[in-house]
């Protein structure tokens, strides 16, 4: 080996182990609710070295870039073994999306990538594109992963565009090895289908999103409910729309369900996507919402407004204007991780607890569906502050 090319191949690793072992701070202070950190925890500069270069001086002597990649994004997430761990849609610059597991020891900062991409095994019909996986530790023992399996709708061959999406559906016990099952079997298109981790009435249960279309929700209404009877020929033959769509809202074009819900004292607690439309195209924000523990399926607190949205350097990328989440993890402890992407580029961590989720829920005011109800709301809180204020001689 030359020493020009030896040197080379040392920058870029001491390079990329700098970025890798960069400590991550929380942006203080935060609102109370939850705290933003600094840094991205992935980006596609943390993508190894080995998965982008050919380092080999007899075949790429100028130690050139041969597989780029694009964006680390929506991200699958589960505690396991005392580990953090990220299922990561790692996209490349050839558009095609890939799951790849990063591990970290605090869930904060130190994430790595495991040796090898997932190889994941194809369906009948194999796909062109796969992503957004959302992870379920089932309690029949498995963890599942349910994802968005893409291909050319062969129905409008002249349309390059024209596209189906679908529910992939595969369990693992290690990460390592995946069995597929089956797609969802469903009478529309589906993206942003997710397990819950429990049997309910003795059967699997999923949140849909159904769709008419590749991109189009239309008639599909919101967020899904759907029992199915066999996972390994999972077929949705009912579902009912929990979290509608709603005019004037932050999903008033679309949402869609993010990682599994998260079960709590006082509900099933859960993290979706709302989608609108604007002068600049979809805005993507992150909301929350709770469901009875009795029945998942049954909404008892629906804070208005939105959680999370893109702020700063959040707001740019390859889809500007987009926060997305497909992955949680609540710790022992109640500390909860929320793992979000950016404009479908980078990912970042929000750190919050459940007695913070849970109240944000039960106590953020409803939507009132119109401005004089959002004006009432603010009055009532006036009403209850000004003989605080006045008493510190505030006011
Ligand atoms: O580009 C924003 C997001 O768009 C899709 O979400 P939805 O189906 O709700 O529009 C997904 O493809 C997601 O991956 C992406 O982040």
């Amino acid at each position: 080996m030359t020493d020009a090319f030896r040197s080379r191949l040392l920058d870029l690793f001491h390079r990329q182990e700098k970025l890798l072992a960069t400590p991550n701070l929380p942006i203080l202070p935060d609102n109370g609710i939850f705290r933003r950190y600094r840094n991205p925890v992935l980006t596609a500069k943390h993508v190894p070295l080995e998965w982008r270069y050919d380092l080999s001086e007899e075949t790429n002597p100028h130690l050139r870039e041969r597989i780029a990649a694009n964006a680390t994004m929506n991200a699958g997430a589960i505690r396991w073994n005392g580990k953090y761990l990220l299922c990561v849609r790692v996209e490349g610059a050839d558009r095609k999306s890939f799951f790849a597991i990063a591990e970290s020891p605090n869930g904060i900062d130190g994430f790595r990538f495991w040796e090898r991409p997932v190889s994941l095994p194809e369906d009948a019909i194999p796909a062109t594109n796969v992503y957004d996986m959302r992870l379920t530790a089932h309690e029949d023992g498995w963890i599942y992963g349910i994802f968005c399996a893409e291909r050319h709708d062969d129905a409008h061959p002249e349309d390059l565009s024209a596209a189906t999406a679908s529910a992939g559906i595969c369990r693992t016990r290690d990460f390592l090895s995946w069995e597929r099952l089956p797609d969802l079997v469903s009478p529309s298109q589906q993206r942003n289908v997710v397990l819950h981790p429990e049997f309910v009435d003795g059967k699997y249960a999923f949140y849909t999103r159904p769709q008419d279309g590749f991109i189009d929700t239309g008639s599909g209404g919101g967020i899904g409910w759907a029992l199915v009877e066999d996972i390994e020929h999972a077929r949705v033959t009912s579902q009912k729309i929990i979290q509608r769509r709603r005019y004037h809202t932050i999903a008033e074009v679309k949402n869609g369900e993010g990682p599994a819900p998260i079960r709590t004292r006082r509900g099933w607690l859960h993290l979706a996507h709302g989608v609108r439309g604007c002068a600049d195209g979809l805005r993507y924000v992150l909301y929350l919402y709770l469901t009875a523990l009795d029945d998942p399926s049954r909404v008892i607190a629906e804070p208005g407004g939105y959680l999370i949205a893109p702020q700063g350097e959040e707001r740019i990328g390859d889809v500007s204007n987009v926060v997305f989440s497909n992955g949680w993890i609540a710790d022992p402890d109640g500390r909860v991780l929320l793992y979000y992407a950016s404009s479908d580029t980078r990912l970042h961590v929000a750190e919050t607890s459940i007695d913070s989720l849970l109240d944000y829920c039960c106590n953020t005011p409803p939507d009132g569906g119109a401005s004089r109800f959002s004006v009432n709301a603010i009055n009532r809180l006036i009403d209850g502050n000004l003989p605080v204020l006045r008493e510190l001689g505030l006011r």
